[in-house]
Protein backbone atom coordinates (compact mmCIF):
# COMPACT_ATOMS: atom_id res chain seq x y z
CA UNK A 1 0.00 0.00 0.00
CA UNK A 2 0.96 3.46 -0.66
CA UNK A 3 0.24 7.27 -0.20
CA UNK A 4 -0.19 8.95 -3.72
CA UNK A 5 0.75 12.43 -4.34
CA UNK A 6 -2.52 14.31 -5.26
CA UNK A 7 -2.05 17.33 -7.81
CA UNK A 8 -3.38 20.53 -6.91
CA UNK A 9 -5.03 23.42 -9.31
CA UNK A 10 -3.80 24.77 -11.95
CA UNK A 11 -2.09 22.11 -12.79
CA UNK A 12 -2.55 21.16 -16.27
CA UNK A 13 -2.34 17.49 -15.48
CA UNK A 14 -5.90 17.35 -13.93
CA UNK A 15 -7.09 18.93 -17.27
CA UNK A 16 -6.81 15.17 -19.06
CA UNK A 17 -9.56 13.35 -20.41
CA UNK A 18 -8.64 9.71 -18.47
CA UNK A 19 -9.44 6.79 -20.75
CA UNK A 20 -11.68 4.06 -20.19
CA UNK A 21 -10.05 0.91 -17.82
CA UNK A 22 -9.49 -1.95 -20.43
CA UNK A 23 -8.19 -4.85 -17.78
CA UNK A 24 -9.34 -5.16 -14.67
CA UNK A 25 -6.56 -6.87 -13.57
CA UNK A 26 -3.97 -6.95 -10.29
CA UNK A 27 -2.26 -3.81 -11.27
CA UNK A 28 -5.90 -2.13 -11.43
CA UNK A 29 -6.66 -3.13 -7.79
CA UNK A 30 -3.31 -2.24 -6.30
CA UNK A 31 -4.29 1.47 -7.58
CA UNK A 32 -7.75 1.08 -6.43
CA UNK A 33 -5.80 0.30 -2.98
CA UNK A 34 -3.43 2.98 -3.15
CA UNK A 35 -6.22 5.72 -3.92
CA UNK A 36 -8.46 4.38 -1.07
CA UNK A 37 -5.61 4.40 1.57
CA UNK A 38 -4.97 8.19 -0.29
CA UNK A 39 -8.47 9.07 0.13
CA UNK A 40 -8.56 7.94 4.09
CA UNK A 41 -5.05 9.51 4.86
CA UNK A 42 -5.73 12.87 3.41
CA UNK A 43 -8.88 12.92 4.47
CA UNK A 44 -11.51 12.99 1.72
CA UNK A 45 -14.86 11.26 0.55
CA UNK A 46 -13.84 10.06 -2.75
CA UNK A 47 -10.71 10.10 -5.13
CA UNK A 48 -10.39 9.99 -8.79
CA UNK A 49 -7.28 8.89 -10.63
CA UNK A 50 -6.74 11.70 -12.63
CA UNK A 51 -6.08 13.02 -9.38
CA UNK A 52 -3.07 10.89 -8.71
CA UNK A 53 -1.60 11.66 -12.10
CA UNK A 54 -3.20 7.89 -13.48
CA UNK A 55 -5.08 9.19 -16.22
CA UNK A 56 -7.50 5.74 -16.49
CA UNK A 57 -11.26 5.77 -15.65
CA UNK A 58 -10.98 4.83 -11.83
CA UNK A 59 -12.76 6.46 -8.67
CA UNK A 60 -13.08 5.65 -5.18
CA UNK A 61 -15.39 7.11 -2.70
CA UNK A 62 -16.43 6.72 0.73
CA UNK A 63 -19.23 8.49 2.23
CA UNK A 64 -19.88 6.75 5.08
CA UNK A 65 -19.16 8.45 8.52
CA UNK A 66 -17.56 5.29 9.68
CA UNK A 67 -15.02 5.06 6.84
CA UNK A 68 -15.86 1.34 6.32
CA UNK A 69 -17.64 1.16 3.26
CA UNK A 70 -15.70 1.84 0.20
CA UNK A 71 -16.86 2.00 -3.15
CA UNK A 72 -15.13 1.30 -6.48
CA UNK A 73 -16.26 2.79 -9.74
CA UNK A 74 -14.61 1.28 -13.14
CA UNK A 75 -15.46 3.39 -15.91
CA UNK A 76 -18.70 5.23 -14.20
CA UNK A 77 -21.36 6.69 -16.84
CA UNK A 78 -23.81 8.83 -15.03
CA UNK A 79 -27.83 9.40 -16.74
CA UNK A 80 -29.80 12.39 -14.89
CA UNK A 81 -33.01 10.78 -13.93
CA UNK A 82 -34.27 14.34 -13.02
CA UNK A 83 -32.27 17.76 -13.91
CA UNK A 84 -33.70 20.02 -11.07
CA UNK A 85 -30.51 21.73 -9.31
CA UNK A 86 -29.17 21.67 -6.29
CA UNK A 87 -26.97 23.50 -4.21
CA UNK A 88 -24.23 21.83 -2.57
CA UNK A 89 -21.12 23.02 -0.63
CA UNK A 90 -18.43 20.99 -2.51
CA UNK A 91 -14.48 20.78 -1.57
CA UNK A 92 -12.21 18.93 -3.61
CA UNK A 93 -8.55 17.41 -2.18
CA UNK A 94 -7.13 19.57 -5.80
CA UNK A 95 -8.53 22.36 -4.38
CA UNK A 96 -7.45 22.24 -0.47
CA UNK A 97 -9.26 24.27 2.05
CA UNK A 98 -12.00 26.19 -0.02
CA UNK A 99 -15.64 25.21 -0.17
CA UNK A 100 -18.16 26.36 -2.50
CA UNK A 101 -21.87 26.01 -3.28
CA UNK A 102 -22.11 24.10 -6.80
CA UNK A 103 -25.66 23.27 -8.16
CA UNK A 104 -25.76 19.71 -9.50
CA UNK A 105 -29.01 16.99 -10.14
CA UNK A 106 -29.13 15.15 -7.43
CA UNK A 107 -31.16 12.43 -9.03
CA UNK A 108 -28.83 10.43 -11.39
CA UNK A 109 -28.38 6.63 -12.26
CA UNK A 110 -25.01 5.69 -12.27
CA UNK A 111 -23.19 2.44 -14.48
CA UNK A 112 -19.84 0.96 -13.88
CA UNK A 113 -18.09 -1.82 -13.26
CA UNK A 114 -16.52 -3.28 -9.77
CA UNK A 115 -13.18 -4.50 -9.21
CA UNK A 116 -14.28 -8.43 -10.19
CA UNK A 117 -15.10 -6.58 -13.84
CA UNK A 118 -18.74 -7.08 -13.09
CA UNK A 119 -21.20 -4.29 -14.22
CA UNK A 120 -23.84 -2.38 -11.25
CA UNK A 121 -26.08 0.16 -11.21
CA UNK A 122 -26.74 2.40 -8.54
CA UNK A 123 -29.35 5.25 -7.97
CA UNK A 124 -27.54 7.39 -5.26
CA UNK A 125 -28.48 10.44 -4.03
CA UNK A 126 -27.42 13.48 -1.59
CA UNK A 127 -23.85 13.58 -0.82
CA UNK A 128 -23.06 10.29 -2.62
CA UNK A 129 -24.57 11.32 -5.98
CA UNK A 130 -22.90 14.81 -5.57
CA UNK A 131 -19.87 13.22 -5.01
CA UNK A 132 -19.92 10.94 -8.04
CA UNK A 133 -20.83 13.61 -10.24
CA UNK A 134 -17.71 15.15 -8.62
CA UNK A 135 -15.44 12.35 -9.37
CA UNK A 136 -16.55 11.99 -13.01
CA UNK A 137 -16.28 15.33 -13.82
CA UNK A 138 -12.65 14.89 -12.24
CA UNK A 139 -12.47 11.83 -15.38
CA UNK A 140 -13.10 14.34 -17.58
CA UNK A 141 -10.57 17.00 -16.62
CA UNK A 142 -13.18 19.14 -14.87
CA UNK A 143 -12.95 21.03 -11.06
CA UNK A 144 -15.95 22.08 -8.98
CA UNK A 145 -14.25 25.64 -9.06
CA UNK A 146 -14.81 25.61 -13.15
CA UNK A 147 -18.73 26.00 -12.44
CA UNK A 148 -17.74 29.43 -10.36
CA UNK A 149 -17.36 32.57 -11.39
CA UNK A 150 -14.07 34.06 -12.94
CA UNK A 151 -13.44 36.52 -10.69
CA UNK A 152 -13.98 33.58 -7.23
CA UNK A 153 -11.86 30.93 -9.18
CA UNK A 154 -9.34 32.95 -9.68
CA UNK A 155 -9.30 34.13 -6.08
CA UNK A 156 -9.14 31.11 -5.09
CA UNK A 157 -6.23 30.35 -7.82
CA UNK A 158 -3.65 33.30 -6.29
CA UNK A 159 -4.47 32.43 -2.43
CA UNK A 160 -3.76 28.28 -3.22
CA UNK A 161 -0.54 29.88 -4.86
CA UNK A 162 0.46 31.92 -2.20
CA UNK A 163 -0.15 28.62 0.22
CA UNK A 164 1.49 26.50 -2.33
CA UNK A 165 4.42 28.96 -2.58
CA UNK A 166 4.67 29.13 1.65
CA UNK A 167 4.97 24.90 1.57
CA UNK A 168 7.74 24.83 -1.33
O1 LIG B 1 -13.45 15.11 0.20
C1 LIG B 1 -14.22 15.64 -0.61
N1 LIG B 1 -15.36 16.22 -0.15
C2 LIG B 1 -16.38 16.65 -0.97
C3 LIG B 1 -17.36 17.45 -0.42
C4 LIG B 1 -18.41 17.90 -1.18
C5 LIG B 1 -18.48 17.57 -2.50
C6 LIG B 1 -17.50 16.78 -3.09
C7 LIG B 1 -16.46 16.33 -2.33
S1 LIG B 1 -15.26 15.31 -3.05
C8 LIG B 1 -13.88 15.67 -2.04
C9 LIG B 1 -12.72 14.75 -2.39
C10 LIG B 1 -12.26 15.03 -3.80
O2 LIG B 1 -11.62 16.00 -4.12
N2 LIG B 1 -12.62 14.19 -4.72
O3 LIG B 1 -12.28 14.41 -6.00
NI1 LIG C 1 -12.10 16.56 -6.18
Amino acid sequence: MAILTILEFPDSRLRKVAEPVTEVDAALRNLATDMLETMYGAPGVGLAATQVNVHRRLVVIDVSDARDQPLVLINPEIAVLDDTPRDYDEGCLSVPGFYEKVARPERIRVQALDLDGNPFTLEPDGLLSICIQHEVDHLDGKLFVDYLSPLKRQRIRQKLAKLQRATA
